[in-house]
C-alpha cells in the first residue's frame, strides 16, 4: 500500500474517484512524489492515483524508467492517439481531481474533451501531504544537506582575490556534481559586496576585491529531493558594520530556530525574528518571509510567513533564513534546513556560521 496516497486522500475535502497527475513539458512533481522515479522524464506521462493504487500511463520511451517507479499497474502508449484511448477510459467516472497550481489551461480543455467527470482541485490535498515528510524523505534530504554543508566548508580556498561570481558559482556546482548531486536545486546564488543586498542576485561578472561580503545560497538536488543553504562571508577584514549585521542576522536566526515548534503557527516564528530585527537599527532591511518548505521543490508549497495558515508538526523540514540587506551596501542572508521533531529541531546543514573573515 502507497502511504502517500493515503496521506492524500485523507487530506481531501471532496471525493474524487481518483486524481489525475499530468506531466506537462515540465513534470508535476507529484508524479515523483507518487512513484518515487529516480530516473527519467515523464514529459507526457501521467498518473492515476486512486485510493488504494496507483496506475501509470507512460510514454515506450519511458518504459525501462517506469518499470523502477512504484506502481500497482502501468499502461504504455506509442502514439498520442492511444494515450487519449487509455485516458478515456480511466476517466470514464464522476469526479476527478487535478492539481490545479501545476496543469495548464491547454491540458484542462483537452482533459474537458476527454471526460464529462466533475474537475475538482486538489492541489491543497497534494501540498498538504507533501509538507510532512515520510523516513525515506528526511534520508534524501539528509544526503542533499550534507552535500551543501561540505561545499561550503570547501568552496573557501576558491574565494580569491579577482574571482569573478561566476567563476566561483562554476565551483560551487562542480562541488555539487562530484559530492553526488545530480544538479543544483535552483540557480545558485552568488553574490560580492553590494551585489549581497540583492536577495535573488544572478552571478554576473563582479570581481572580488578586498572587504567584500560574500554571500553564496545554493542548493544540492539528490534523488530529486533539494537542500538548501545560505553563508555570508566577508573577503579579508570586515568593517565593524558588516560584522554588526552579521551578527544580528545570526541572533534573528536563533530567534527564529526557538519558535519553529510542533503546534506553533508558523507565521509567529516569522513574526518573532522580523520584530527582533525591527528593535535594531535595521529596521525595515527584512524583506522576505523567514522560510519555505523544501522536498521535491525547492519552494514546496508553505512558507513560514504570518499570511500562510499553517500549524508545524513533526516532520516537517523548513528552511529558516532571516537576511539584513542595505541597497548600495551589501547584505547578510543565514540559511539552514531543519527538521522539526516532536519536542526539539534538528538542523540538518551542519556548515559553521561563526562569523568568518576569509
Ligand atoms: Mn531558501
Amino acid at each position: 500500500m502507497n502511504t502517500k496516497l493515503k496521506k492524500i486522500y485523507g487530506n481531501l475535502e471532496k471525493e474524487v474517484d481518483l486524481i489525475y497527475i499530468e506531466n506537462g513539458s515540465d513534470p508535476d512533481m507529484n508524479f515523483f512524489y507518487l512513484t518515487g522515479a529516480e530516473s527519467g522524464l515523464f514529459e507526457g506521462c501521467a498518473a492515476l492515483a486512486y485510493p488504494d493504487s496507483l496506475e501509470l500511463v507512460v510514454s515506450l520511451l519511458e518504459e525501462e524508467s517506469a518499470k523502477k517507479a512504484k506502481k500497482d499497474r502501468m499502461h504504455i502508449f506509442k502514439k498520442r492517439e492511444e494515450k487519449k484511448d487509455i485516458l478515456k477510459k480511466k476517466l470514464n467516472v464522476d469526479r476527478i481531481g487535478i492539481n490545479g497550481k501545476n496543469l495548464s489551461y491547454d491540458s484542462y480543455k483537452k482533459l474537458k474533451e476527454i471526460t464529462k467527470a466533475e474537475i475538482i482541485d486538489v492541489s491543497t490535498a497534494l501540498s498538504k501531504a507533501r509538507l510532512v515528510k515520510e523516513k525515506d524523505e528526511i534520508e534524501k534530504i539528509r544526503k542533499a544537506c550534507n552535500i551543501v554543508s561540505e561545499v561550503c566548508e570547501e568552496i573557501k580556498s576558491y574565494i580569491k582575490e579577482g574571482i569573478k561570481e561566476y567563476e566561483l558559482s562554476a565551483e560551487m556546482t562542480y562541488l555539487m556534481l562530484k559530492k553526488g548531486a545530480t544538479e543544483p536545486s535552483f540557480t545558485n546564488i552568488c553574490s560580492f559586496g553590494e551585489n549581497a543586498a540583492e536577495p535573488h542576485y544572478t552571478a554576473g561578472n563582479r570581481v572580488l576585491k578586498k572587504g567584500d561580503y560574500v554571500l553564496l545560497d545554493f542548493g544540492a538536488r539528490r534523488k530529486r529531493y533539494v537542500s538548501d543553504i545560505t553563508r555570508t562571508f566577508v573577503f579579508r577584514k570586515a568593517e565593524a558594520k558588516q560584522k554588526e549585521i552579521y551578527e544580528t542576522v545570526l541572533k534573528a536566526q536563533e530567534i527564529g530556530f526557538e519558535n519553529v515548534k510542533v503546534g506553533e503557527k508558523g507565521g509567529n516564528a516569522h513574526k518573532a525574528v522580523e520584530n527582533f530585527i525591527n528593535s535594531t537599527k535595521y529596521k525595515g532591511r527584512f524583506t522576505h518571509s523567514l522560510g519555505h518548505s523544501i522536498g521535491l521543490a525547492v519552494h514546496d508549497g508553505y512558507s513560514l510567513h504570518p499570511s500562510v495558515d499553517l500549524t508545524l508538526e513533526e516532520n516537517m523540514i523548513f528552511t529558516v533564513e532571516p537576511g539584513i540587506y542595505i541597497p548600495k551596501y551589501g547584505g547578510v542572508r543565514i540559511e539552514d534546513d531543519v527538521l522539526i521533531k516532536k519536542d526539539k529541531i534538528e538542523i540538518l546543514t551542519k556548515a559553521p556560521k561563526n562569523f568568518i573573515e576569509l
